[in-house]
């Protein structure tokens, strides 16, 4: 089983800024996180992190017949990008939405996600944790 694990823009920037928020943890620190964890529940996974909106629509659509599910954190295309929520439909495949942070205790405009739209669940305010429960929920969920 193999998924893909995307992350939007300033992810990258993790444990640089806000700490308060998001953490003393850094993105490579993320990686290696999400590594293991798909690696104890025998999953295989795709990283990709990008800063653009339409690389993560290119990288969804590459997803199509190539992975099994998609775990998401859009970052802040979250909250505008009917374009990677229509992706998401176009390709059709089991989706997990996951932010760091909670979401839906912070500013207002964070409490619309276009993307969780097209998910069949969203972890939020879990840190890093929230990705390891996507993707052992995604498996689950397939099989
Ligand atoms: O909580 C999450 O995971 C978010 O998706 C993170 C996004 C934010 O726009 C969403 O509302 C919630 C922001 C990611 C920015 O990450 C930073 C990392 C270091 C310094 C500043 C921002």
């Amino acid at each position: 089983m193999k998924f893909l694990v995307i992350n939007g823009p300033n992810i990258n920037m993790l444990g640089l800024r806000e700490p308060d928020i998001y953490g003393r943890k850094t993105y490579a620190d993320l990686l290696e996180f999400i590594r293991a964890s798909a690696a104890a529940v025998g999953v295989e996974v795709e990283l990709f992190q990008s800063n653009s909106e339409g690389a993560i629509v290119d990288i969804i659509q590459w997803a199509y017949n190539r992975a099994d599910g998609i775990v998401i954190n859009p970052a802040a295309y979250t909250h505008t990008s009917v374009a990677i929520l229509d992706a998401l439909k176009a390709v059709a495949l089991p989706a997990v939405e996951v932010h760091i942070s909670d979401v839906g205790s912070r500013e207002d405009f964070r409490k619309l996600s276009y993307a969780g739209k097209a998910c069949v669940k969203t972890i939020a305010g879990k840190g890093f944790e929230g990705y390891k429960e996507a993707i052992e929920f995604l498996k689950d969920h397939i099989s």
